[in-house]
């Protein structure tokens, strides 16, 4: 680059006591300094919305980002921007910004962009950092930190930028990164200084770089195209998975055209429910170990083999039968092939070209799985709904897990636009069964990771990107983590209601002090706590419910009104089991002889 950097004439360190004003008086109309090439550059590549907090030095980012039309969307901790930037590069295939203070704001953001690269989510976190030649002598900044070694190991790619003419380039790199091949988190790490420097104002303008086709398709190979419809041809317990890969992917025609064309039931992972609804005639949700157990053939679309699905072996998979399984995955990342077990048909490439390569392959003579196969899963199917529907149907008091989800499920489905966030142990995974999804990308929950503190941040994210309603069912527990974040709700008068599961503690609230002492168990929270209140306390409605019926008519008024509401719906602390559905993977004591 030949353009001449110049460094405006300001202090050395981040200096607290200059005004904003100052730098862009100081700039001459032929001048264009950092703060407005980030900005350009963000809104050249069609970014309209920040999630971050601010402070030094990015304190004027984020008012000179309002000033031209950027939506900021300023949180309590950074954690929350973070995972709201990751949920919405999941919804909207553009990346995610969060954009953060140095050290420990940039550590905050961390735990979002790890938790994004392993969820496959594009979102990049921008952090603002202390001067480099006296961070690199730790010569001991203003908060002193070598971000940009931290998070390398962490996310999928980490730059910096030093100089004016490079910040076109370095977010254009940054925003191919996070979307190109299969989708992650991404740091760019802005020194404080940068955003001083000036330069030519129209090379500033000519040095931007607006990405061209930043997830090109990725077209399978014919013959391993040829390879999977072999497979799958001499399958006679065909199945096929679906991920939030192909949620993410947006391929929701082509996905329906393959399922219904083939007739092979499919099982969605918890994000992937509601590509095809849930009450589709092959779901086989409903009998999800049964079709895992004795699937011969399966079929994965964007869903990897790890600990949600067992690995691909052992006795989810049939125990000794599963070495007879075949395995077709359609991942974009090759390297995800034979992560666990061997994969018989490997078709790598992106979803929505393998799944319309399959589907033409089919021809006009595909012949549907056995009727066998096919008739012992809808009696399963029918006989596992009506136990089901049994159990909803009952009312006890204290509300449980099953009478207070029944009343969301029937919102839900009166509501099919609305975008459901779930989080909790037993609210998890109770939520994921009985509450059915209808449309595509309207389920966000805790991910690959199993993670807490998701909630505010994607309650948020998915409000903002779609304007629909948001339901976030969360654990008492769980909502803890990102408790605080209400106020954001309110403050941007978000359609979100918040129905806390509270049970008085993590799982449950029934746990002793097993020493006897005064502290109550590790797991117990404050009993009959009115997190109603909290909402309350900053404008929103809040409302205590102890049965279906007061939730139900609280839920409905919250969709309907739009306005930040918060349930604490009231469950019986003795309902549900340690680590609900994933107890086996606490280790055990050992035994005593
Ligand atoms: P789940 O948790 O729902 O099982 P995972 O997160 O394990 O889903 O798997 C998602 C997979 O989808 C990842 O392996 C990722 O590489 C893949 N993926 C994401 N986007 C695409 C895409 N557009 N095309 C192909 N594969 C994709
Ligand atoms: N910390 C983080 C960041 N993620 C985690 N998953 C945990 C801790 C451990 N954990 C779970 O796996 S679930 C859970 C914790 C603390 C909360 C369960 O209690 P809850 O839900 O009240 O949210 P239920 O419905 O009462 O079980």
């Amino acid at each position: 680059m030949s353009a001449e950097v110049k460094t405006a004439p300001a202090p050395l360190v981040a200096d607290a006591s200059r005004q904003p004003g100052d730098v862009a008086a100081a700039q001459s109309a032929a001048t264009i300094d950092g703060f407005q090439l980030v900005i350009d550059a963000l809104k050249l590549n069609d970014i309209d919305t920040i999630f971050g907090l601010p402070g030094i030095p990015i304190t004027d980012l984020t008012r000179k980002m309002q000033a031209e039309g950027l939506r900021v969307i300023s949180f309590r901790h950074e954690q929350h921007a973070g995972n709201a930037a990751a949920a919405a590069g999941f919804l909207t295939q553009k990346p995610g910004i969060c954009l953060t203070v140095s050290a420990p704001g940039f550590l905050n953001g961390l735990t979002a962009l790890a938790n994004a690269t392993t969820n496959c989510f594009p979102m990049i976190l921008i952090s603002g950092s202390s001067e480099r030649e006296i961070v690199d002598l730790q010569q001991g900044d203003y908060e002193e930190m070598d971000q940009l070694a931290i998070a390398k190991p962490l996310c999928k790619a980490a730059y910096r930028v030093l100089h004016a003419q490079d910040i076109g380039i370095g977010i254009a790199r940054a925003i191919r990164s996070a979307l190109s091949g299969r989708p992650g988190g991404v740091y760019l790490d802005l020194p404080a200084k940068l955003f001083a420097q000036t330069m030519d104002a129209a090379e500033g303008r000519r040095s931007l770089v607006k990405v061209v086709d930043p997830a090109p398709r990725q077209l399978p190979a014919p013959d391993a195209v040829r390879r999977a419809l072999d497979v799958l041809k001499g399958a006679k317990r065909p199945l096929i998975l679906l991920g939030k890969g192909a949620a993410y992917a947006r391929a929701d025609a082509e996905i329906r055209a393959l399922v219904e064309k083939t007739g092979i039931p499919y099982l969605p992972m918890s994000m992937a429910k509601g590509l095809l609804p849930d009450t589709h005639p092959q779901s086989a949700s409903a009998t999800r170990s049964y079709v895992l157990a004795e699937a011969d053939v399966v079929l994965l679309v964007g869903a990897r083999l790890n600990w949600l699905l067992s690995h691909g072996k052992g006795k989810t998979w049939g125990g000794a039968n599963a070495n007879e399984r075949q395995f077709i995955q359609i991942d974009i990342s090759p390297t995800e092939m034979d992560s666990n077990v061997p994969i018989a048909a490997p078709l790598v490439g992106d979803i929505g070209s393998c799944v319309s390569a399959l589907v033409e392959g089919l021809g006009a003579k595909w012949a549907k799985p056995p009727a066998e196969w096919t008739s012992a899963i809808a009696e399963r199917r029918e006989k596992n709904l009506a136990k089901m529907a049994e159990t909803l149907a009952k009312n006890p008091s204290p509300m449980n897990f099953h009478s207070a989800l029944n009343v969301i499920r029937d919102v839900v489905k009166a509501n099919p636009e609305a975008i459901v966030v779930n989080e909790g142990a037993n609210t998890l995974d109770f939520a994921r069964s009985i509450v059915d999804m209808y449309e595509p990308r309207k389920r966000l929950d805790v991910g690959t990771w199993g993670i807490m503190g998701i909630g505010m941040g994607y309650a948020v994210a998915a409000a903002v990107t779609t304007g629909k309603p948001v339901i976030a069912i969360e654990g008492d527990s769980a909502f803890g983590f990102s408790g605080m974040e209400v106020e954001t709700i309110c403050r941007y008068n978000l359609p979100v209601c918040v129905v806390v599961f509270n049970n008085n503690g993590v799982y449950r609230g029934t746990d002793v002090n097993a020493s006897g002492g005064a502290d109550v168990a590790p797991t117990v929270f404050v009993k009959g706590a009115r997190y109603d209140k909290l909402m309350e306390a900053f404008g929103g409605v809040g409302v205590h419910a102890t049965t279906p019926a007061e939730l139900g008519k609280a839920l409905k008024e919250a969709v309907a009104s739009g306005k930040p509401t918060l349930i604490n719906a009231v469950i019986d602390e003795t309902a549900g089991t340690e680590s609900g559905r994933i107890t086996s993977l606490n280790p055990q004591a050992a035994k005593k002889k």
